[in-house]
């Protein structure tokens, strides 16, 4: 049994509610000017700047503090190449052959096909795997709420992607298998994201979206 306390004292960010306010906003001012980026340079990112986001990502709430998460941070050219082959066999199955009509429609105005040009041009590919249970002293610990986990840290890694003034999107190759092949992943592991980081290209466009307004985003029940 370990000697350190079970409950100790929350010290959290200690801030007035002006400042709070003020910093909330500075907050979603920034937060607006992310994108789905996918024209990326090849421009170095140093590695303790990827360690940061990923160490940010990593203090993300989890089911019971499971922490159901592994980030398998790529750099190794070859690797990149093999995960972008097969991320565009699959991609071009699922453009030619698996998606809806209606869902490629629904892409026309994001502008996306089968190439995965950036999959090796972005220094970094973190491949995200969501772990569905652990195995202590040979036996099998289910995790809880392991999507909801994932994708809360995800979040968070792509909003401390975008504050380090870097890029990236969220990147869905269907199926994506081949990333437990490549990777050489274990059992109790499967893919769930994969999100390249990097500079944006110098001449980097994005689809000329809109976001929802507050009085749509939100029901306020006063
Ligand atoms: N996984 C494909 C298709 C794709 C699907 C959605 I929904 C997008 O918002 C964007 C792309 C791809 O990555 O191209």
């Amino acid at each position: 049994m370990s000697n350190e306390p079970k409950f100790i004292t929350y010290q959290g960010i200690q801030i007035s509610n002006q400042e709070g306010l003020e910093l909330s906003r500075k907050q979603y001012e920034k937060s607006n000017l992310r994108r789905s980026v996918r024209d990326f340079s090849d421009e170095p990112v140093p590695f303790e700047t990827i360690k940061n986001i990923i160490l940010t990502a990593g203090t993300a709430p989890s089911g019971a503090h499971k922490e159901p998460w592994t980030f398998c941070l790529v750099s190794d050219p070859k690797i990149k190449k093999r995960i972008r082959e097969a991320a565009e066999k699959e991609e071009y199955e699922s453009y030619t052959h698996r998606m809806s009509d209606k869902w490629l429609k629904d892409l026309e105005a994001i502008g996306t096909d089968w190439n995965k040009p950036f999959l090796e041009t972005a220094p970094y590919l973190i491949i995200v795997f969501k772990r569905a249970f652990e195995y202590i002293d040979g036996e099998k610990w289910q995790n809880y709420y392991v999507n909801e986990s994932v994708g809360i840290a995800c979040g968070m890694l792509i909003n401390a992607i975008h504050n380090a003034g870097l890029i990236t999107l969220t990147h869905t190759p269907s199926p994506m298998n081949f990333l437990t092949e490549i990777l050489k992943r274990p059992d109790n592991e499967r893919p769930y994201l994969l999100i390249p980081v990097g500079h944006a290209a110098k001449n980097a466009t994005v689809p000329n979206l809109h976001r929802k307004p507050f009085n749509e985003l939100c029901i306020h029940y006063s």
